[in-house]
């Protein structure tokens, strides 16, 4: 299914009028306060998130799955739905494959369509969380930690191979994940699954290509209930530091204990200049995968005021791999990702607003009251039709929800891809 531009313009013709009156307002207000409006819109323009490939289909947990009907059923139509998702927001603009549930079968196809669509390949991740079928290892014990050297080969062998696909399609990231850990006391030691990990990343990292990039990614529990090896930021802070210049740590929202401050993470990461890339969702209890911004938006603020910070500050730190990772439970994931990606141009939004200068001085001088009250009135600005204004001088869709019911985009995939196609992956 493809989107025509008309379609776009005809569902815009619906809230033009109100959105205009509104942006001029808030355009006005902002500009008597001595913010630059065009230079925000231009900044929200730029500001591309990548959907990871195994995000189009309903996902689950281990009591069921439920689906969505019309999942998108091969790489392809993957590519078309993020198409889709991207035509509507301006804001998904690359795609983040999953080694090996997405494999193109023909190269050339894949990236003639990306192109088309106008989608760029970001990091690729690997896999040695679960067995495949015909490999010869198993990793239930652990991949790249396990104790025994023919298990932390293949692992080490999956990753160089993820690095090869990703070659051919013109990523420049590789992200690694690791399950490995323990579910029991005594059954891991520590400093050993630690060195194999070490050790198996810096072969990895010699595989690297000099314009790559190797991203950490760090997990307290899940699947392992006991430890994990790379558990924090500090680990994965270690596990780059050693391995080199071009390996960097990656946080995902959902990866903490509950009330971590997530927030001064990212920002002593990126003071060190080691943050390479960031995973949203959002989570009341633990790796939760809910849709960005749905439960702690206000957490999520104070995040993006801490990564604009480091992004004008920290110029030794390099431009960050963003990729939404989340899990569609009960929702259309089409419209899962379209609140997800409203979210995050939200909370940039409001901390492009933080007046920098002015909180630096309300801190110097030790007023903690100022200080909160200037985040807060940034926090507290409504700063939708900025990102509408933006999205519809690129061409995109005022309100991307209320377009994609209008034009009954589900309804169509149902039509053209069957009720029961199911995506691969989770
Ligand atoms: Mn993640």
């Amino acid at each position: 299914m493809k989107i025509k531009q008309s379609h776009i313009q005809d569902t815009n013709s619906k809230s033009l009028q109100s959105h205009e009156e509104s942006f001029d307002f808030l355009a006005d207000k902002l500009n008597n306060k001595g913010v630059n409006v065009n230079n925000l819109i231009a900044k929200l323009k730029e500001f591309q998130v990548a959907i990871p490939s195994w995000a189009l289909g309903a996902g689950g947990t281990r009591f069921g799955r439920f689906s969505f009907y019309g999942e998108p059923s091969s790489l392809e139509q993957k590519l078309e739905d993020i198409g889709l998702l991207n035509i509507l927001t301006q804001t998904a603009g690359a795609i983040s494959l999953h080694i090996p549930w997405d494999i193109p079968e023909d190269y050339n196809t894949i990236k003639e369509l990306a192109n088309s669509l106008d989608i760029k390949f970001d990091a690729v991740n690997s896999n040695t969380f679960q067995d495949q079928k015909k490999s010869k290892e198993s990793y239930k014990y652990g991949s790249l930690s396990n104790t025994s050297e023919a298990v932390r080969q293949q692992a080490i062998q999956h990753n160089i191979d993820v690095i090869n696909i990703g070659k051919k399609l013109g990523s420049k990231s590789l992200t690694v994940w690791l399950a490995d850990g323990s579910c029991f006391p005594g059954q891991n030691n520590f400093q050993t699954a630690f060195q194999n990990t070490q050790d198996s990343l810096k072969s990895i990292y010699k595989e690297l290509p000099n314009d790559w990039k190797m991203l950490i990614e760090y997990k307290p529990f899940e699947p392992n209930f006991y430890s994990t090896v790379i558990q924090d930021w500090g680990t994965s802070f270690m596990l780059a530091d050693e391995c080199g210049d071009r390996a960097f740590s990656l946080v995902d929202l959902g990866h903490h204990l509950p009330n971590s401050n997530i927030e001064q993470i990212v920002s002593i990461l990126m003071l060190k200049g080691k943050l390479g890339g960031f995973h949203f969702n959002d989570s009341k209890y633990g790796d939760d995968d809910l849709t960005v911004g749905c439960i702690k938006p206000y957490a999520l603020f104070l995040i993006f005021n801490e990564l604009v910070y480091g992004m004008e500050n920290n110029t030794r730190n390099p431009d960050l791999a963003w990729m939404i990772d989340a899990s569609h439970n009960i929702k259309d994931p089409i419209e899962d990702l379209i609140q997800s990606l409203e979210a995050i141009q939200e909370a940039y939004a409001k901390a492009l607003l933080v007046d920098q200068n002015e909180l630096k001085m309300a801190q110097n001088k030790n007023d903690v009251v100022a200080c909160q009250e200037i985040l807060q009135n940034a926090y507290r600005t409504d700063v939708r039709p900025l990102i509408q204004q933006a999205r519809f001088i690129s061409g995109g869709a005022i309100n991307p929800l209320q377009a994609y019911r209008l034009l009954n985009i589900r309804e169509e995939l149902i039509k053209e891809r069957g009720r029961h196609s199911v995506a691969t992956g989770l």
